[in-house]
């Protein structure tokens, strides 16, 4: 039998980092992880960090490398088939830059500083089942390597993603969840070529595409696809064309292209769970809320959950009061249903929706005019965009 403070299941970004600001505040956890490391970060996700994402990342000391490698920019471009553009400027509007640096050089980042310091993470843990949450001793049972082990725990933190275990450890009378599926998906690949100066939304009858960046030789291209694409269909030359067939002619010339190094389709989902609190459990981030990735929220999000989520353990083993864990699913679930409206809107807007009728596409087209022209309309979306202060 092992003892620790906080139980945490899953080792993606949420998990880890909440174990890494734990440790500075000298509290113990263990981090419980399904895949291997490998494979964990060997998955290419998010890439664009809000501000405050990136001011937490510095405040707990993993600042060196992203302000090194990370790609500053000033927002997003927006590009409308002969419509011209139209720039979500969040310096402008909310005086914070936008950083393009990888979910993959993130997890990194983490796993060096839990190495360095000692922190406990079990990689292949199979079966994870949590017990005894509404008592005032929980623990959690695993399987390591064929063998049956147990972690007692004080809390448990529950940051295993949108197909992990704790979300469904919540019983469903107690649960509500609320969710839109979107009647597409997004093809993306990665390549090492320079990327574009700008990062792009851009829509067009084709459908929406996005160029994004990573480092100065290391790209992110995605297209909006049909759901059941099998990227296998799509060899590189066909991806090009058809990225460079939604981008404005000026900006397409300016593509370079080359071989991608990797080519996944990601399916597109709104999703919140309420309340994000059951007893000593707390869920953060993708176990959650899903965004769909227009908004380039959702790890966001996991990195303000875990913000609030450290803040209020820390109290309470300060000997404080218990206050932030009882506001935590509401504080929580405020920032989260931001991001869900910015994202759900973002990607109502930028989008072809197979049904819509040709009214529903002239009052798009309307809304992006009316972005290009209205500063208040611009300001109101690139406020959103920055990111809300935690
Ligand atoms: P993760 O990253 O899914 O990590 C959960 C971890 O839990 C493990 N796990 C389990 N472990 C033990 N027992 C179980 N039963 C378990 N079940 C699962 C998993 O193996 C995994 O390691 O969730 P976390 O930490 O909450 O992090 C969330 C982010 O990964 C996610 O929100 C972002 O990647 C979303 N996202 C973006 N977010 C942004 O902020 N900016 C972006 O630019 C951005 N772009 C994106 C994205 C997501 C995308 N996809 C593929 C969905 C672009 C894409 C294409
Ligand atoms: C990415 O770089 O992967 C990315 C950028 C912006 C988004 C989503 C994903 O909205």
């Amino acid at each position: 039998m092992t003892k620790t403070q906080v139980a945490i299941i899953g080792g993606g970004p949420a998990g880890l980092l909440l174990s890494h600001i734990l440790h500075l505040h000298g509290i113990d956890s263990i981090v419980l992880e399904r895949q291997t490391r490998a494979y964990v970060l060997g998955r290419i996700r998010a890439g664009v960090l809000e501000f405050g994402t990136v001011q937490l990342l510095r405040d707990v000391g993993l600042g060196a490398r992203l302000d090194r490698e990370g790609l500053v920019h000033a927002g997003t471009l927006m590009t409308w088939q002969g419509e011209g553009s139209a720039l979500i400027d969040t310096v402008k509007y909310a005086n914070r830059p936008m950083m393009a640096y990888g979910q993959t050089a993130i997890t990194e980042d983490l796993y060096a500083a839990r190495d360095r310091d000692g922190g406990r993470i079990v990689h292949e843990a199979v079966d994870v089942a949590l017990h005894g949450l509404t008592s005032d001793h929980p623990f959690v049972t695993y399987t390591k390597d064929g063998s049956p082990q147990r972690i007692d725990c004080e809390f448990v933190a529950g940051c295993d993603g949108f197909h992990g275990v704790s979300r469904r450890s919540i019983p469903a009378d107690v649960l509500r969840t609320y969710e839109q599926v979107y009647p597409f998906g997004w093809l993306g690949i990665m390549s090492e070529t320079p990327p574009m100066k700008d990062l792009i939304y851009a829509h067009h009858e084709r459908g929406f595409a996005l160029a994004s960046q990573r480092n100065p030789m290391l790209s992110r291209y995605y297209i909006q696809c049909e759901i059941e694409t099998d990227p296998a269909d799509w060899p590189d030359e066909r991806f090009w064309d058809e990225f460079k067939a939604r981008l404005p002619q000026e900006l397409a010339r300016t593509v370079v292209t080359g071989p991608s190094i990797e080519k996944s389709v990601a399916p597109l989902r709104s999703f919140v769970a309420e309340p994000m609190r059951h007893g000593r459990l707390f869920l953060a981030g993708d176990s959650a809320h899903i965004v769909p990735p227009t908004g380039a929220k959702g790890l966001n999000l996991a990195v303000s959950d875990v913000h609030y989520l450290a803040r209020a353990l820390e109290a309470h083993y300060r000997g404080g009061s218990d206050e932030l864990l009882q506001s935590y699913s509401r504080t929580a679930l405020q920032r989260v249903w931001g991001a869900e409206r910015l994202s759900w809107w973002l990607t109502r807007l930028l989008h072809v929706f197979p049904q819509d009728s040709a009214f529903e596409r002239k009052m798009r087209l309307n809304e992006f005019q009316y972005l290009q022209r209205s500063e208040h309309a611009m300001g109101s979306l690139s406020e959103q965009y920055a990111g809300l202060p935690f």
